[in-house]
């Protein structure tokens, strides 16, 4: 039922060996990109080379939750349209410090944060007529390029497995080529194209999770409990550019499903599984 983006990164489901130290920097082979993990007092070096051989615009990196200067935010502005890092051309390429201070701690998204572009202007194949002519702001997050920051100190729990859970959506005005609107988790829609999370009793479970685009959520997991703001939670809400870090011990083996608790959502696509043994 699903179908993917037309987008420049490949699908990746994060593995369940996935190295949680700091120094392991996920697989850049998917949506979301690769997980960049650092320690308070680390500095995040990103070397990124815009390889977009489909659309060949230009693309930026913006990091949430980091220290940095202008010089290294990755947002294009009209009226500074000639900032460096802000719009890196196909083929080139741009280096991007970050610090990571106390107040770093936690889940952050980085995305795609450069100029405008349109779809329909872009296209090449002729395949289809255009159904948007505008300009889109973020249109390259909107098509999958995007990841999260993981930003440990030494009072981070340690976990046994951790999910990274991106919740995003891509308009059929906005990208041409798509029969209707898709609901997204990680650039998949719909069950078993979404990824199915496995853990075991007595794991300690973290599910690092953002959004980005242009709905709020309520991501909901069946047959569990965690420590929300202001009690213990089964849903929790977020919006664009915000994220939830959901941490508990495992202890309810089954067969559960995770999905956002808007109705059009999830029956526009965001529903998972989530396999515990015991
Ligand atoms: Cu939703």
């Amino acid at each position: 039922m699903g179908r993917r983006l037309p987008c420049v990164h490949r699908r990746l489901v994060l593995p369940l060996d996935a190295d949680l130290s700091p120094q392991g920097v996920g697989a850049n082979s998917g949506i979301p990109g690769p997980v960049l993990r650092a320690e308070v007092g680390d500095v995040i070096r990103v070397h990124f080379r815009n390889m977009d051989e489909h659309y060949r615009w230009p693309h930026s990196m913006h990091p949430h939750g980091v220290r940095y200067d202008r010089a290294n935010d990755g947002a294009w502005l009209a009226d500074d349209p000639h900032e460096p890092g802000t719009a890196v051309a196909y083929g080139s390429s741009y280096t991007y410090t970050w610090f990571c201070s106390a107040s770093s701690v936690g889940t952050w998204p980085y995305h795609d944060h450069s100029l405008p572009q349109s779809i329909a202007a872009s296209a090449h194949d002729g395949a289809k007529p255009p159904a948007a002519t505008g300009e889109v702001m973020e249109i390259g997050a909107e098509l999958g390029l995007f990841g999260v920051l993981a930003i440990t100190d030494e009072h981070t729990a340690e976990a046994d497995r951790e999910f990274v859970l991106f919740l995003h959506d891509a308009s059929s005005f906005d990208v041409p080529s798509l029969a209707h609107p898709f609901d997204m988790f990680n650039g998949g829609a719909f069950i078993d194209n979404t990824p199915t999370f496995r853990a075991k009793s007595g794991d300690r479970v973290r599910w690092r999770i953002a959004s980005l685009g242009n709905d709020f959520h309520v991501f909901h997991l069946h047959g569990h409990r965690w420590r929300g703001p202001a009690g213990w939670v089964d849903s929790e809400l977020l919006g664009p550019s915000t994220t939830l870090t959901v941490e508990y011990t495992e202890d309810n083996p089954g067969h559960w499903i995770y999905h956002c608790h808007v109705n059009e959502h999830m029956m526009g696509g965001m529903v998972g599984r989530y396999l515990v043994a015991e």
